[in-house]
């Protein structure tokens, strides 16, 4: 029987909560579908643990990681400690760290979900977003002189290197030459900066060229934004920096209906290093602890894992069962118009995997 170890970091705020549900469905899904052990490494690494320890995680804890076949994270991020902390001493380095250049970001209007758009029909918005997630506008370069001085200067560099651009460009169009539509649209805003994103878009003509079965066209990332409202169906496969992935992902999930469905997968598609499955979401401390959260983006994160792990038949599992779930209507969380509980999704879509 095939046996995996996938480290559970819970993090903050809903974090801990949609974690949970969707430890359960995937564990579900994996004995079921594809007669699968995972055993879970439970990990209280947190803003919580921060207070502690004065670390967000222990010093080995690198390389305690290293030793799992994949990590599920929920979220990181309280208001009682700077971003700069939480955000920037866990989930950023684990993503460098890891060399998880692949920030994969799937959105689909799902039968039974009130679009905000009027006139969609389920699965006529459907496309992955690849998000570049190793450097761009997050990589840590820059600095702060004379802070609180009338001097204050703040310089914040984005970082754009040849091969960070193709690896991310070259994912994204090999799962477009997958897909029935066969279509790519990368994002830039070379426009305005000429050096970063004119490197980018280099490379993207550099690319394009081994892909004579993908029909790609670039786009300015505001033009882009627009368009994510205007007409979301248009687009299959959509490329873009860290930043502007990060944006319009958020984007992506409000006209397909609510945050709490979307998915990510952060792939280090060599396997040299774990990959690390998260909603999208972060810690949403407004509604912490209340139970009240949506844990599909969780449970969907976790499909993206069993199937980063080989185990199709669960991770299609999970992602049917959610469907039907969502289409039956009865059971639903706040943000999606109901009054339906964080474990209720959880048992629904448990029930639903038989
Ligand atoms: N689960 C996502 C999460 O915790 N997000 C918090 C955050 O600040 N993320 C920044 C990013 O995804 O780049």
């Amino acid at each position: 029987m095939a046996d995996f170890r996938v480290a559970v970091i819970g993090g903050d705020g809903i974090g801990p909560e949609v974690i949970d549900q969707a430890v359960r469905v995937a564990e579900a899904a994996a004995r079921r579908h594809d007669g699968a052990t995972l055993r879970w490494t439970r990990l209280p690494w947190s803003t919580a643990f921060y207070k502690q320890t004065g670390r967000m995680l222990p010093e080995d804890g690198w390389e305690q990681l290293r030793q799992h076949d994949a990590i599920l994270f929920g979220a990181v991020g309280d208001p009682s400690v700077p971003d700069k902390v939480t955000v920037h001493e866990l989930l950023l380095p684990m993503r460098r760290r890891f060399d998880q250049y692949v920030n994969l970001r799937p959105a689909y209007l799902f039968a039974g979900v009130p679009c905000p758009l009027s006139g969609k029909k389920p699965g006529e918005i459907d496309m992955l977003v690849y998000r570049e997630n190793t450097e761009g506008e997050y990589a840590p370069v820059g600095g702060h002189l004379y802070p609180g001085t009338e001097h204050e200067v703040a310089v914040q560099t984005g970082v754009f290197t040849r091969r960070g651009c193709e690896r991310i460009l070259r994912a994204a169009f090999d799962a477009a030459r997958t897909r029935p539509r066969k279509t790519l649209t990368s994002v830039t805003k070379s426009n305005a900066q000429v050096y970063g994103l004119g490197l980018w878009d280099a490379a993207f003509e550099a690319v394009r060229k081994d892909y004579p079965d993908v029909t790609s066209s670039s786009l300015l990332v505001d033009a882009c934004a627009m368009d994510f409202v205007r007409k979301p169906e248009a687009f299959d496969v959509v490329v873009a920096s860290n930043l502007f992935g990060d944006i319009l992902t958020d984007l992506s999930a409000a006209v397909t209906g609510s945050i709490g469905l979307a998915s990510s997968a952060n792939i280090n598609p060599t396997r040299q290093f774990p990959s690390m499955f998260e909603p999208v979401h972060g810690s949403a401390p407004d509604i912490a602890g209340k139970g009240v959260a949506n844990p599909l983006a969780a449970v969907l994160s976790a499909a993206l894992m069993l199937d980063h792990l080989g185990l199709a038949k669960a991770a299609a599992a999970v992602r049917d069962a959610v469907s039907r779930v969502l289409a039956g209507g009865t059971v639903r969380t706040p943000d999606l118009g109901g009054t339906n509980t964080t474990a209720d999704m959880g048992d629904a879509v448990v029930a639903a995997i038989g």
